[in-house]
Protein backbone atom coordinates (compact mmCIF):
# COMPACT_ATOMS: atom_id res chain seq x y z
CA UNK A 1 0.00 0.00 0.00
CA UNK A 2 2.78 2.74 1.08
CA UNK A 3 5.07 1.46 -2.02
CA UNK A 4 1.58 2.35 -4.23
CA UNK A 5 1.35 5.83 -3.11
CA UNK A 6 4.96 6.32 -3.29
CA UNK A 7 4.72 4.92 -7.01
CA UNK A 8 1.69 7.30 -7.71
CA UNK A 9 3.38 10.23 -5.94
CA UNK A 10 6.69 10.17 -8.16
CA UNK A 11 4.52 9.93 -11.12
CA UNK A 12 2.87 12.64 -10.29
CA UNK A 13 5.84 14.54 -9.42
CA UNK A 14 7.36 13.31 -12.94
CA UNK A 15 4.12 14.60 -14.43
CA UNK A 16 4.92 18.21 -13.12
CA UNK A 17 8.32 18.69 -14.03
CA UNK A 18 7.74 17.64 -17.66
CA UNK A 19 4.41 20.72 -17.68
CA UNK A 20 7.12 22.69 -15.64
CA UNK A 21 9.70 22.31 -18.48
CA UNK A 22 7.31 22.66 -21.00
CA UNK A 23 6.07 26.29 -19.48
CA UNK A 24 9.59 27.34 -19.38
CA UNK A 25 10.08 26.60 -23.12
CA UNK A 26 7.14 28.55 -24.50
CA UNK A 27 7.60 31.68 -26.13
CA UNK A 28 5.17 34.57 -26.27
CA UNK A 29 4.90 35.99 -29.84
CA UNK A 30 3.04 40.08 -29.99
CA UNK A 31 1.10 40.63 -33.38
CA UNK A 32 0.56 44.31 -32.75
CA UNK A 33 -1.76 46.41 -34.97
CA UNK A 34 -0.59 49.57 -34.89
CA UNK A 35 -0.77 52.57 -37.12
CA UNK A 36 -2.23 51.07 -39.90
CA UNK A 37 0.26 47.88 -39.89
CA UNK A 38 0.97 44.85 -38.13
CA UNK A 39 4.26 44.57 -36.55
CA UNK A 40 5.13 41.49 -38.03
CA UNK A 41 4.48 40.30 -41.39
CA UNK A 42 5.99 36.44 -40.78
CA UNK A 43 6.20 34.66 -37.31
CA UNK A 44 8.22 31.79 -36.48
CA UNK A 45 7.01 29.90 -33.58
CA UNK A 46 7.21 26.37 -32.09
CA UNK A 47 4.75 23.91 -31.09
CA UNK A 48 3.70 25.10 -27.74
CA UNK A 49 4.27 28.92 -28.33
CA UNK A 50 1.69 31.45 -27.46
CA UNK A 51 0.58 34.02 -30.12
CA UNK A 52 -0.79 37.33 -29.20
CA UNK A 53 -2.36 39.63 -31.86
CA UNK A 54 -2.60 43.01 -29.75
CA UNK A 55 -4.91 45.92 -31.49
CA UNK A 56 -3.75 49.06 -30.77
CA UNK A 57 -4.80 50.99 -33.36
CA UNK A 58 -7.37 53.68 -33.55
CA UNK A 59 -10.09 54.43 -36.13
CA UNK A 60 -9.95 55.05 -38.86
CA UNK A 61 -7.37 52.11 -39.49
CA UNK A 62 -9.18 49.08 -38.53
CA UNK A 63 -8.27 45.67 -39.17
CA UNK A 64 -10.21 42.73 -39.48
CA UNK A 65 -7.64 39.55 -39.15
CA UNK A 66 -8.93 36.32 -40.12
CA UNK A 67 -7.59 32.59 -41.34
CA UNK A 68 -9.17 29.61 -42.07
CA UNK A 69 -7.67 26.04 -41.82
CA UNK A 70 -8.30 22.63 -40.28
CA UNK A 71 -5.93 23.69 -37.48
CA UNK A 72 -6.49 27.13 -37.10
CA UNK A 73 -9.37 29.29 -37.56
CA UNK A 74 -10.25 32.74 -36.32
CA UNK A 75 -12.25 35.67 -37.20
CA UNK A 76 -11.11 39.02 -35.69
CA UNK A 77 -13.67 41.51 -37.36
CA UNK A 78 -15.12 42.57 -34.47
CA UNK A 79 -11.78 43.55 -32.71
CA UNK A 80 -11.48 47.22 -31.63
CA UNK A 81 -8.51 48.94 -29.98
CA UNK A 82 -7.54 47.59 -26.86
CA UNK A 83 -8.62 44.10 -27.39
CA UNK A 84 -6.25 41.06 -28.08
CA UNK A 85 -6.98 37.92 -29.07
CA UNK A 86 -4.61 34.64 -27.91
CA UNK A 87 -3.78 31.28 -28.70
CA UNK A 88 -1.55 28.43 -28.66
CA UNK A 89 0.43 27.10 -31.30
CA UNK A 90 -0.92 23.38 -31.66
CA UNK A 91 0.29 21.89 -35.05
CA UNK A 92 2.92 22.20 -37.24
CA UNK A 93 2.47 23.69 -40.69
CA UNK A 94 2.27 26.63 -42.25
CA UNK A 95 -0.70 29.27 -42.55
CA UNK A 96 -1.54 32.85 -43.89
CA UNK A 97 -3.35 35.29 -41.41
CA UNK A 98 -4.69 38.14 -43.40
CA UNK A 99 -7.20 41.44 -42.99
CA UNK A 100 -10.59 41.37 -44.74
CA UNK A 101 -9.72 45.41 -44.90
CA UNK A 102 -6.27 45.63 -46.26
CA UNK A 103 -5.42 42.94 -49.22
CA UNK A 104 -1.37 44.20 -48.54
CA UNK A 105 -1.76 42.82 -45.48
CA UNK A 106 -0.95 39.17 -44.87
CA UNK A 107 1.02 37.49 -42.19
CA UNK A 108 2.78 34.18 -42.92
CA UNK A 109 2.90 31.82 -40.20
CA UNK A 110 5.15 28.68 -39.60
CA UNK A 111 4.50 26.65 -36.76
CA UNK A 112 7.68 23.90 -36.68
CA UNK A 113 8.00 20.68 -34.23
CU1 LIG B 1 -5.40 45.30 -41.42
Amino acid sequence: MIKKLILTSMISLAALATTQAAADQQKIHKLVLKDGGVSHMQLDVKVGDKIIIEHNDDTPAVHRLFTTGDNYNFDLSNMGQGDYYQFTAKTPGTFDITCHSMKDMVIAVNVTQ
